[in-house]
């Protein structure tokens, strides 16, 4: 481990100003007293020009170079490759921080570290306080016999997160699988670290050291409390019982609650450190996930007594009640799976999940919640927070809870063997014991999972062949396996909660046909095998929860790590940003069959969005038919944690790709989607996973391409009571079956709210558009609240219509629609308002 030099450590005493600003509350009520404070700055030595230098509350080391300028950004270009020597050294965050006579006297002084990321020893005044391994979990430590009145002087020796299992990789006779660890040491498994920072083929390469968050002194007179959580264990028709649970972080015995709500109890131990009360609530108002009721929230404050009656502190929670069941049953197709909410079947519809950025510590709380607002307005009512990346904040659950997102847990592990050592299993314990009940506080959570692909994997994959792992080891390796995903996880879900588990996704592969008649399943065989994108309709699992096709993000997002030069798909940069080993040739492949050849690079992305929107409304369309066989549509994915060709429907940058406009339709809870056997023929579903009965009429029209009605008819549509989903097939005019045409449809949901979907037949050749037949005009601007509405008048008709902007942050309402001879509307809304020359137009 490195010393600090003395020039060092002359340097930093002199750049030392105030360390410590006292942030949040400062509570002082009766016996109890409460202080907060946040550490401000740290100053960070860099092991290569051995200098400091002065760095905020948290980050990583990666980020601070890249501040102050001493390395380019890393997501342009190639410029990830300057990024890979960091993770080889150690790094050495300081700080000093004051205590003020009254937090100095104070009975207890606890340093609280929310996020350390990975491999640090901390040093306070000197004094070796704690070796951090695990950036899952907070570490709480009670530093009162340590603290000085005055500065004290932190210091966090990080260590590579390489060398910190150099000795151990090699130690071991056949290697741990990790296949999508890029590094020379394939070490992502040994290590409890976002496994997607050792890369993936959505993602560069950063192997992130810092603070996660802010480092935090808490000052208190006998105890602190955390993790309050409520934990629904039935409801009777009028009445819910539940568990009342909160955590101390000193041990303690004999605590009372007073809630708002159900009054005082006796707090029971379940150990030292945690309480818990059982208590009944009188006509519950439930928690509903979106589209099947409302999310009702309770909001209740706490109060926690010790055993002389001394108030010790004052908690506001927030809490839902909702029971999640989880039915695995043998039925006439083979063995289902899905999600009862307070006893009623849910069709779950939505996405996974990925970080949204490399950098953890620089993603906001608002910047969570617009994305969980995504979510809602696509008409989500699922998310899988997957396995790969880390467990969510507080603020993208709250959000979940808020919306009506139900919430799938992945616990963080992902195509990889994980280790079943003692010190492997004790740190994971300790993030469970902190994860689990942080987690399941939240009512929109509905299903934990141990992690992802990691059986299917050891199954499928040729691990024993590839990393020549022996029959012992082997045996060993699925030891461990059962051990922490069949024994250990399950354990402290059950003890810290009521949410159902499985030991992993998917519980069946996709190799053979009668796979797809059992548990979860994770359809890859059109990206990674070669099945014909029609099969994304046919081979349907009885819950779906990943399946996906890639794309390339708009041009204003390539451009921010590329230039115009460089949008070749054979170009360097180009490849670079590609981390899928299937490569843009299969985006290529796919997108000639159904468009023919681009004639462009612009062209190409534009119909690499129309190819995985596509591809996706195929799979989603077919799911939804196909309930209540299925009963789970989740495709991959999401989001980006950078800017490059991957699975997501939203950029790095929040821009809509055509995916999300049309996943927005294909999700309505009353929708009419298109059913593609075979490309070239169509036929259209209504579809509704509501429970109420209701009747609608669906209003069927057919256009010629330049506008002329052809047809109409209407259908009344009775939609039954339950959750089996109402079929209803309009059938096509005769007439029409023999040239282009447009039909669109308009009918309402259970809320009589109207809905409206336009479809485009092509049967024959037919010109394109040209430039001069398109005008686009801004009309409507709105500085104040950043909006605008664009005005598009066209004398030809345009098959998916997109408009883009050059300048980032606009949101446009609606895209990629057919737009018959006319004018149309797109509202927007813009960070910076975009000129007429800013838009890009592609039509087909
Ligand atoms: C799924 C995910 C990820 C991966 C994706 C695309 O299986 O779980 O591991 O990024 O496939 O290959």
């Amino acid at each position: 481990m490195p010393r600090l030099t003395e020039t060092g450590n002359h340097l930093f005493m002199r750049k030392l100003f105030i360390f410590a600003i006292p942030l949040f509350i400062h509570l002082c009520m009766h016996s109890f007293c409460f202080g907060q404070t946040q550490i401000e700055k740290w100053n960070l030595y860099h092991p290569v020009k051995k200098t400091w230098m002065e760095v905020g509350s948290h980050g990583s080391v990666q980020e601070f170079l890249f501040y102050a300028g001493e390395l380019p950004d890393p997501f342009y270009g190639e410029n990830e490759d300057k990024y890979t020597w960091i993770e080889n050294y150690d790094w050495v965050f300081e700080t000093q921080f004051f205590l003020t006579e009254e937090q100095f006297n104070s009975p207890f002084l606890e340093l609280e570290f929310p996020g350390i990321d990975t491999y640090a020893s901390v040093y306070l005044n000197d004094s070796l306080i704690l070796e951090a391994n695990n950036a899952f979990r907070p570490y709480r430590l009670q530093i009162k016999n340590i603290v000085k009145c005055g500065y004290n002087q932190l210091r966090l020796i990080f260590q590579s997160p390489i060398n910190y299992h150099r000795d151990a990789y090699q130690a071991r006779s056949s290697k741990l699988p990790a296949p999508n660890d890029v590094g020379n040491m394939q070490v992502a498994s040994m290590s409890r670290k976002p496994q997607y920072q050792f890369g993936w083929d959505w993602a560069l390469r950063m192997n992130t050291i810092g603070l996660i968050k802010p480092a935090i002194l808490h000052t208190y007179s006998e105890n602190r409390f955390i993790l309050p959580q409520v934990i629904t264990q039935k409801i009777d028709q009028n009445e819910a019982q539940l568990a009342f649970r909160i955590a101390s972080v000193l041990p303690t015995r004999f605590l009372k609650i007073k809630s708002n709500l159900v009054g005082e109890h006796q707090l029971i131990e379940m150990n030292s450190n945690n309480f818990t009360v059982n208590v009944q609530l009188k006509n519950p108002e439930l928690w509903w996930p979106r589209g099947h009721g409302k999310a009702n929230l309770y909001a209740d404050v706490w109060e926690i007594y010790n055993l002389e009656g001394e108030l010790l502190q004052t908690i506001p929670v927030q809490f839902g009640i909702k029971t999640s069941e989880l039915v695995q049953e043998q039925d006439q197709w083979g063995t289902s799976f899905y999600f009862k909410i307070n006893g009623k079947p849910i069709f779950a519809k939505g996405a996974n999940y990925i970080p949204q950025d490399v950098f953890q510590s620089r993603i906001s709380d608002a910047s969570l919640r617009k994305m969980v607002n995504e979510m809602y307005i696509s008409n989500f009512n699922m998310v899988r927070v997957w396995g790969g990346g880390f467990y969510q904040e507080e603020a993208f659950y709250k959000a979940c809870d808020e919306k009506g997102i139900m919430v799938w847990q992945d616990f963080m592990f992902a195509c990889a063997m994980y280790p079943g050592d003692e010190a492997f299993m004790h740190s994971v314990s300790s993030e469970l014991e902190y994860q689990i009940p942080r987690i399941a506080a939240h009512p929109a959570v509905v299903y934990f999972n141990g992690n992802n692909e990691v059986d299917v994997a050891w199954k499928n994959w040729g691990f024993q062949a590839k990393y020549r792992i022996g029959p012992k080891m082997q045996r060993q390796i699925e030891a461990d396996y059962n051990a922490l995903f069949k024994q250990m996880i399950p354990n402290y879900v059950q003890k810290f909660s009521s949410i159902p588990y499985e030991h992993t996704s998917p519980l069946s592969n996709w190799g053979k046909d009668e796979y797809f008649d059992h548990g979860t399943m994770h359809y890859w065989g059109v990206w990674h095998g070669k099945d014909p994108i029609e099969d994304f309709g046919r081979k349907t699992g009885r819950f779906n929860a990943e399946y996906g096709f890639q794309s390339f993000p708009e041009f204003s997002t390539l451009l921010t790590f590329s230039e115009k030069k460089d949008w070749n798909l054979n170009s360097k940069v180009m490849k670079h940003h590609q981390k899928s080993y299937v490569g843009n040739g299969m985006i290529k492949k796919h997108a000639d069959i159904l468009y023919g050849e681009a004639k462009s690079v612009e062209q190409f992305i534009y119909l690499s969005q129309l190819t995985q929107a596509k591809a996706v409304g195929i799979a989603i369309a077919g799911h939804r038919i196909n309930s209540p066989r299925s009963m789970g549509t989740l495709y991959w994915q999401l989001n980006d944690c950078w800017q490059a060709p991957t699975w997501s429907s939203i950029d790095y940058f929040g821009n809509w790709k055509a995916l999300q406009y049309q996943a927005q339709k294909d999700f309505e809870d009353v929708a009419i989607v298109e059913k593609i056997d075979k490309i070239g023929e169509e036929r259209y579903f209504l579809i509704s996973d509501q429970s109420e009965y209701f009747t609608t009429v669906v209003r069927q029209t057919i256009y010629d391409l330049g506008g002329k009605i052809l047809s109409t008819d209407s259908t009344e549509i009775h939609v039954t009571g339950n959750w089996l989903q109402e079929v209803g097939l309009i059938c096509q005019d005769q007439l029409v079956k023999s040239q282009n045409y447009v039909v669109s449809f308009e009918w309402k949901n259970a809320q009589n709210k109207v809905l409206n979907r336009t479809f485009y037949h092509g049967v024959k050749e037919r010109n394109i558009a040209k430039l001069d037949q398109v005008s686009v005009e801004i009309k409507s601007i709105d500085e104040i609240h950043k909006t605008a509405r664009i005005k598009i008048t066209n004398s030809a008709f345009l098959q998916n219509f997109w408009i883009s902007s050059l300048k980032l942050g606009v949101r446009f309402d609606s895209n990629f629609e057919h737009l018959l001879p006319g004018e149309h509307w797109i509202d927007i809304q813009f960070d910076e308002l975009p000129l007429k020359e800013d838009f890009i137009l592609h039509w087909l």
